[in-house]
């Protein structure tokens, strides 16, 4: 439809102007490239979501992991991923309080690794936007907008039905129809981390392995801890859009808990290898400041261009 509509509107700009027939063939041929987003390496497209006020966008597939461009050829070379994703050893990064380099790593999306942990959410904000114009650490909506989309494919469901048994929750350290123990994080390469979209793509570890922050500050109690749709101010920002009878007999559905009776500041998202029963693409902790780090809380990048047009050759219009 979009494209339709640019079709028509470059149509009718070259009947007002004094466009030459080949440019105009080369607008056309270019148009449907530009008018959808072309996501970076390592990003899938997420459709928008019109209820949530969101356009499409790209995510990173995989949890943020550290790469630092050793050999200086401005790609990314496999074994340049940190392989541990902070400091120091061990899944609980023993003794480290800082995570190293921040000055010289940078995020990547690749299935390699372990999550980049031990980051501040303020740290893990600049760092997205390190990477140049239109990135920015997923925000809320964002994450919204890949959940609902994700707990409206039927094939992320137990029993193949939205709403049928639970959602996948990945790796959260119980073995279950819909959860497995990973004893600890991963890379995200595993076909059981995953979660399918609407439009075919994959992304990994959306539930799961490391609780992720998100941009959006928080500075008031959104009501006592429960499963995630259970008060409903707390289902219309952190919850799934339909209606389903969870609680902690069923897993809470896989879809997940909200630690929301805290003010703290920051927003964390997901779930971790930590979190059993509780993890989930829903699950919220408020309980943190935005300079707090964790060896169980990583990210995750976004690329949202500002504009899904596509801009019309310098000579378009007279
Ligand atoms: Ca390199
Ligand atoms: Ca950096
Ligand atoms: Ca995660």
């Amino acid at each position: 439809m979009k494209k339709i509509k640019s079709f028509n509107k470059v149509l009718n700009l070259w009947c007002v102007s004094k466009i030459t027939p080949a440019l105009f063939l080369a607008s056309i041929m270019s148009l449907p490239a530009q008018a959808e987003i072309t996501c970076p390496f390592g990003y899938v497209l997420v459709p928008g979501n019109s209820e949530l006020g969101t356009v499409d966008f790209c995510v990173m597939k995989y949890e943020a992991k550290a790469h630092k461009d050793r050999n200086a050829n401005a790609l990314v070379d496999l074994d340049e991923i940190r392989t541990n994703g902070c400091d120091r050893s061990g899944s609980s990064c023993e003794g480290g309080s800082h995570n190293w380099g921040l000055a010289d790593h940078k995020p990547v999306s690749v299935p390699q690794g372990i999550p980049w942990r031990k980051i501040s959410r303020d740290k893990a904000a600049h760092e997205c936007q390190s990477l140049g114009e239109d990135y920015y650490l997923i925000s809320n909506v964002e994450w919204q907008t890949v959940a609902r989309n994700i707990e409206l494919v039927s094939e992320n469901w137990s029993e193949n039905q939205v709403g049928k048994g639970c959602l996948n929750q990945g790796n959260v350290s119980v073995d279950s129809d819909c959860s497995y123990n990973g004893r600890g994080p991963e890379p995200g390469a595993r076909i059981a981390a995953t979660h399918l979209l609407s439009n075919g793509e994959t992304i990994s570890d959306f539930s799961g392995n490391v609780w992720e922050w998100v941009s959006d500050d928080n500075n008031q109690k959104q009501g006592g801890n429960a499963y995630i749709a259970s008060q409903p101010s707390v289902k219309s920002k952190y919850g799934p859009s339909g209606n389903y009878s969870c609680n902690s007999q069923n897993r809470y559905c896989g879809l997940g808990y909200g630690y929301t009776d805290y003010s703290a500041g920051a927003v964390r998202r997901g779930g971790s290898w930590f979190n059993l029963d509780f993890a989930g693409v829903f699950a919220v902790g408020l309980d943190h400041v935005p300079s707090y780090s964790n060896h169980v809380v990583g990210f995750r990048c976004v690329f949202r261009p500002e504009s899904h047009l596509a801009p019309l050759p310098a000579d378009y219009t007279e």
